[in-house]
């Protein structure tokens, strides 16, 4: 089982806790993260607007996800509950998807750089 390595010294890469806000900000005319965060809106309590552990357990079948325990369900939500509040909201899901998905991040950083390389040269 890999270990997170937010302890990581690596600085070249930017932290993407303070980054994806911003991505989500530029992308998000693009429908990128409303892709990428489809499953927020399967995954929720339609009432509450966020997901609780019940609404993860009751509907994560819908996205594949039957297999996981209620352990590993709870893992989840603790890793992507940034707020500490016990759900995670749609901005908290999205970050966690890109946690499970490096590929994903990887490709949405390549779309975030050309974006701000746009609104540079609009600049001009
Ligand atoms: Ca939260």
């Amino acid at each position: 089982m890999a270990a997170p390595n937010s302890s990581s010294s690596s600085s070249s890469s930017p932290d993407f806790q303070d980054y994806l806000p911003l991505m989500a900000n530029k992308l998000g005319g693009d429908g990128l993260i409303g892709e990428l965060c489809n499953g927020f809106n399967l995954l929720m309590d339609r009432e509450k607007g966020v997901i609780t552990f019940e609404s993860l357990k009751k509907n994560s079948a819908l996205l594949g996800l039957q297999d996981l325990t209620d352990d590993d369900l709870r893992s989840m939500m603790k890793e992507g509950d940034f707020d500490g509040d016990g759900a995670l909201n749609q901005m908290e899901f999205c970050v966690l998807m890109f946690r499970l998905s490096p590929e994903l991040m990887e490709a949405s950083q390549f779309l975030v750089e050309e974006a701000f390389e746009q609104e540079f040269n609009d600049f001009h």
